[in-house]
């Protein structure tokens, strides 16, 4: 080749690739804040009074607001500026926001006002999202308040930097170099949850460890404390009930023994002393071998009760959580934390939570809500969500939990008149799919699920459909075609991981320990509520768990509004079918073909979505940078094979059952049963060790 050829070569392949990828790389690290701007943008702020947290949003609004024809002004609403403005901010509470276009001294402002730094953080965020939406800030005026005070990440990191159940990497918590070194990325952290609400995060697993309550460890959550404080997240800490005999050589636990609680008073104290704005404790108790008050004899109520008095003269919060299930309790497992809780309803002292999960049993990729939710008036609750996606494939499934979390909050409780899960909650928990992965969550549409929970904890009246556009916009900047077609996928997604995992209420169907890929089949864990074949009761005849009163009766715990509806199958919303009644193979679904078939039809629909996500998702590929653009590609051929496993997999073993042909058009499984019974996946991430 000539030189000019060569040269005219290399001006074309330049161009092609100019064509093909617009935007530069990005590593997705700057999540849906977007990169750093390279230069400031020209927006005019004034910060009447400085404070760390002031001064944070003021940068904030500096590195990203572009040039706004009126000047911004952060300030308190006790600002003196404010006073003949005549402001009613009552409404805003503590960490409420109001954006507002005034004149001050005859110029036009854009005020970002609350009653204190934080909320006027939250506003400098909130404008941003405005502003970066497209929307205009001419005669602006939004307010906005918290509907839930507590708004908290747990994050299940273990001391020796593994995560439990975390799929992005190791731990952000680089426990052996702090506090010495304090990584910027603590920073960037706080920013991020920050920009969403959040506003305390628990370090550590529930399944605790008593050293992280040792004084080196509190040396070290100190130190992430004091990086956390000016973005208003306190710190909180899990509690290993155990602790005073492990830490303090107390010969034991029991929470009515005066020593126990002399214990927890000084460690509370120690606590205090180095972190004075520590948010609590996060308990998990008597529950899969931990230990806990039940251990001596006494109640959930006492243990709780316990540790609630020692961090009371300090202002802390005790999370107990109502996650408890005993192989001594023959019945029903989704049975189990109601009745052990709801007797207790007006036992437990006020700055004590009782935080219960989504769900009855665990996490799964749909539960119905779990029955305590307004079954306890007189208790404080707190919901639990799982963002990483231990049953909704791990890292690599495109899964956007917006509806997920959307659908248990908007759910009615049947409890009071227009109740919602949503509003019987003092505080909202997700447990955090962050870890030191370069984009923090494993993927791009990971990121979505962390802003989704912060954003649905802020205002669970929000539609994850706002969300996902809202976070697409932020995440990939406003091309139209973009954000319609990340929505779509976005939208499809969770429902698709239902349908080929486990179709009309069927849960609990995954690997054991791992809980990586099917295994429906699997009975021989040791204790009976391990093991898959437990929840879906799948024979000859049919499949399903009666949960009716002729089986476990676990409707009886559902107001009876509620309760009615669950007790006939022709009643029962088909998403739950299965969850509540044992029904033959050949049950006459409402358009007429039998529970098998629309069975079928569902797992086959869940692998055809994920292929529809593909094709949508390579339409993007000349709009969205290479970097992200070619993980998500690579990750959702992971899923369509993964998909189609978890169908394959499923239908071999109900076949194996009911002895049914496969409805005509549906592809028969690529492998016989005993294939799929072989497979074994030592090293599956975030199993716990
Ligand atoms: C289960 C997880 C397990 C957790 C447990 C919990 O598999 O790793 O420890 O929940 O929430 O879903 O305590």
């Amino acid at each position: 080749m000539t030189r000019r050829r060569a040269a005219i070569a290399l001006v074309m392949a330049t161009l092609a690739c100019l064509a093909t990828y617009p935007a530069r790389a990005d590593d997705g690290y700057g999540l849906w804040l977007g990169p750093a701007a390279d230069t400031a943008t020209g927006a005019e702020i004034e910060v009447p009074r400085r404070s760390p947290t002031i001064d944070r949003a003021a940068a904030e609004l500096r590195r990203s607001l572009p040039h706004l024809p009126a000047a911004v002004m952060l300030a308190t609403s006790n600002a003196s500026h404010l006073v003949m403005l005549d402001l009613d901010t009552r409404a805003l509470g503590h960490e409420g926001y109001l954006i507002r276009e005034v004149k001050i001294g005859n110029r036009p402002v854009i005020l970002v006002t609350g009653n204190s730094d934080v909320a006027v953080l939250y506003g400098a965020f909130s404008l941003l999202r405005h502003v970066r939406a497209g929307e205009s800030t001419a005669a602006i005026n939004i307010a906005s308040a918290p509907a839930i005070p507590l708004r908290l990440l747990n994050h299940w990191d273990n001391l020796d930097g593994s995560v439990e159940r975390g799929y992005a990497g190791q731990s952000l918590w680089d426990w052996w170099t702090l506090p010495d070194f304090k990584d910027p990325r603590y920073d960037d952290y706080a920013r991020a949850n920050a920009s969403i609400g959040i506003n305390g995060t628990v370090l550590n697993n529930v399944n605790a460890k008593a050293e992280s309550l040792t004084a080196p460890y509190l040396a070290r959550a100190a130190a992430l404390a004091d990086v956390f404080r000016p973005w208003g997240i306190r710190v909180y800490l899990t509690a290993r009930f155990s602790a005073p005999i492990e830490l303090g050589g107390l010969k034991t636990a029991d929470p009515r023994d005066p020593a126990v609680a002399a214990w927890w008073q000084a460690k509370a104290d120690e606590i205090y002393r180095l972190i004075p704005d520590f948010g609590g404790f996060l308990v998990k108790a008597n529950s899969e071998g931990q230990p806990g008050p039940r251990d001596y004899g006494a109640s959930h109520a006492d243990g709780a009760n316990m540790l609630a008095a020692a961090l009371r003269p300090h202002g802390g919060t005790v999370l107990w959580r109502a996650f408890v299930y005993a192989d001594t309790d023959p019945t029903d497992r989704a049975k189990q934390a109601y009745s052990e809780f709801r007797p207790l309803d007006g036992k437990f002292a006020d700055n004590v939570i009782v935080q219960v999960k989504n769900g009855p049993i665990d996490f799964q990729p749909r539960e119905p809500v779990h029955p305590l939710f307004g079954a306890m008036p007189r208790t404080r609750l707190a919901a639990e969500f799982q963002i990483t996606k231990e049953y909704l494939g791990f890292a690599t499934h495109l899964a956007y939990l917006g509806p997920l979390f959307e659908e248990a909050l908007d759910t009615q409780t049947g409890q009071a008149r227009g109740q919602t899960v949503a509003a019987t909650l003092g505080a909202i928990s997700g447990v955090a799919n962050i870890g030191r992965d370069r984009d923090w969550a494993g993927s791009t549409f990971n990121q979505a699920n962390w802003y989704a929970f912060g954003r649905l904890a802020w205002d669970p009246k929000l539609s994850s459909q706002t969300i996902a556009r809202e976070w697409s916009r932020q995440t990939f900047g406003n091309d139209a075609q973009v954000t319609d077609t990340v929505t779509a996928m976005m939208l499809r997604s969770r429902e698709a991981v239902v349908d080929y995992t486990g179709p009309f209420g069927l849960a609990h169907l995954f690997g054991p320990d791992h809980h990586y890929g099917p295994g429906p089949w699997i009975a021989d864990l040791k204790r009976p509520e391990w093991n898959p074949v437990y929840y879906h009761r799948a024979d000859s005849d049919g499949i399903g768990f009666d949960r009716t009163a002729s089986g476990s009766n676990a409707i009886g715990q559902y107001a009876p509004t509620i309760a009615a509806r669950l007790a006939r199958p022709e009643t029962t919303p088909p998403q739950f079918l299965l969850w509540f009644h044992h029904l033959p193979w050949t049950y006459p679904m409402p358009g007429g073909e039998t529970l098998w078939s629309a069975m079928v039809r569902r797992y086959d629909h869940g692998v055809a979505e994920v292929e529809a996500m593909r094709k949508q998702w390579a339409t993007l590929k000349s709009r969205v940078d290479a970097e992200r653009w070619a993980k998500t590609d690579a990750y959702l051929g992971i899923q369509a094979r993964e998909a189609r496993w978890w169908r394959d997999a499923s239908l071999t073993y109900w076949m194996s059952l009911n002895h049914l042909p496969l409805p005509a058009g549906s592809p028969p499984p690529a492998h016989d049963l005993a294939w799929y019974k072989q497979q074994r996946f030592p090293f599956a991430p975030g199993a716990p060790h």
